[in-house]
C-alpha cells in the first residue's frame, strides 16, 4: 500500500483498522475514497482472519462527510448517495464481524452517520458530531434518519438534525449517541483493547445479535420471540456454541471460528 492511498489498512492480529486518509480535507469523501473504502470493506468481510474491524480517520478529523469540491457531485446528489453512501451504510450494517468507529476528531454530515452506523462508536473527548446536512439544504443521509431517533429519541434527533449544531463527545456519550467518550491520549489503546476482546468472541453470534436487535425495532413482541427462537436454533447447531459450552465445562478459553 502506498503512502498516498486514500484508505490505509493495518492488521493487529485479528483486528483490521481502516483509516480514511485525506487529512487536509478532514477525510471528507470523494468518489475515489468511497470506492477504495468499499473495496477494503469487501476484502475484510471476505477474509476469515479478520474478526473485528475498526474505522478511523487520519489527522485531526474523523470524516467531514461528502467532499463538497468533488467533481462527481455534478452528476447529482441523489446519484452520489445511491452510488456510494447507500452501499457503504448497508455494508457496515451487514458486516460479518463487529465494526467499531474510533472517532478521533470532528465527524460531520455523512461522516457522523458513518460513525453512528457502526456497532460501537468510541470518541476522543475532543471529537464532535455535526449533522451538517441542514446547513447545505439536505436531509441526513448514510442512515441518519433511521439511526438518530433510535439512538437518542425524536426530540434530540430532530434538534440535532435541524440545527446542525456541534455536539461534543462527552455530551454525545451522555445522551446515548455513542458508546464511550475517552481521553484523547487513551483513544487508540481503549479501542484496540475493545476490538481485540470482540475479536475473540463468537463473530457469527455477534453479527446475528446486531441483526436481531435491528429487526426487532419493527416487530411486535411475539414476532421478536419467534425470531429469537429461530436464531437460537441456527446458532445452537453451529460449531461456536459447542465450543463455548465445552470451554466453559472444561474451564478453558474458547476458540471461536464461525463467521
Ligand atoms: O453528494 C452529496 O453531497 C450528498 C451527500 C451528502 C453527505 C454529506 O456528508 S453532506 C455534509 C457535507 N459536509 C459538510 O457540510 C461539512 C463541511 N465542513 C465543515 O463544516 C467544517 O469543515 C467542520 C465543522 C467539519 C470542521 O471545521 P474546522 O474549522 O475544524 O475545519 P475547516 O477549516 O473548516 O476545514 C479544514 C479543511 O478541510 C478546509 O480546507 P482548507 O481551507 O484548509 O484548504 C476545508 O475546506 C476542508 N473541508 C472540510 N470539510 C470539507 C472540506 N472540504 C471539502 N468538503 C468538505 N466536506
Amino acid at each position: 500500500m502506498t503512502d498516498d492511498a486514500l484508505i490505509l489498512r493495518r492488521d493487529d492480529g485479528p483486528v483490521r483498522t481502516l483509516t480514511l486518509n485525506r487529512p487536509a480535507a478532514l477525510n471528507s469523501f470523494t468518489g475515489a475514497m468511497q470506492r477504495q473504502l468499499l473495496a477494503e470493506l469487501d476484502a475484510a468481510a471476505g477474509d476469515s482472519q479478520v474478526r473485528c474491524l475498526v474505522l478511523t480517520g487520519a489527522g485531526r478529523g474523523f470524516c467531514a462527510g461528502q467532499d463538497l469540491n468533488d467533481p462527481e457531485l455534478s452528476e447529482g446528489v441523489g446519484v452520489v448517495v445511491e452510488r456510494h453512501y447507500l452501499p457503504l451504510a448497508q455494508t457496515i450494517r451487514q458486516f460479518p464481524v463487529p465494526v467499531l468507529a474510533m472517532v478521533n476528531g470532528v465527524a460531520a454530515g455523512a461522516g457522523a452517520n458513518l460513525a453512528l452506523g457502526c456497532d460501537m462508536a468510541v470518541a476522543a473527548r475532543s471529537a464532535s458530531f455535526i449533522q451538517a446536512f441542514s446547513k447545505i439544504a439536505l436531509v441526513p443521509d448514510c442512515g441518519g434518519t433511521w439511526l438518530l431517533p433510535r439512538l437518542v429519541g425524536r426530540a434530540r434527533a430532530i434538534g440535532l438534525a435541524l440545527t446542525g449544531d456541534k455536539l461534543g463527545a462527552e455530551e454525545a456519550e451522555r445522551m446515548g449517541l455513542i458508546w464511550r467518550c475517552v481521553d484523547d491520549a487513551a483513544l487508540a489503546g481503549e479501542v484496540q483493547a475493545l476490538a481485540q476482546r470482540l475479536a475473540a468472541m463468537p463473530a457469527r453470534a455477534l453479527a446475528l445479535t446486531r441483526q436481531a436487535l435491528d429487526a426487532a425495532t419493527t416487530m411486535d413482541w411475539a414476532t421478536a420471540l419467534q425470531r429469537e427462537a429461530e436464531l437460537q436454533g441456527e446458532l445452537g447447531a453451529a460449531h461456536d456454541f459447542q465450543e463455548g459450552v465445552q470451554a466453559f465445562l472444561n474451564k478453558r478459553a474458547p476458540r471461536f471460528t464461525d463467521r
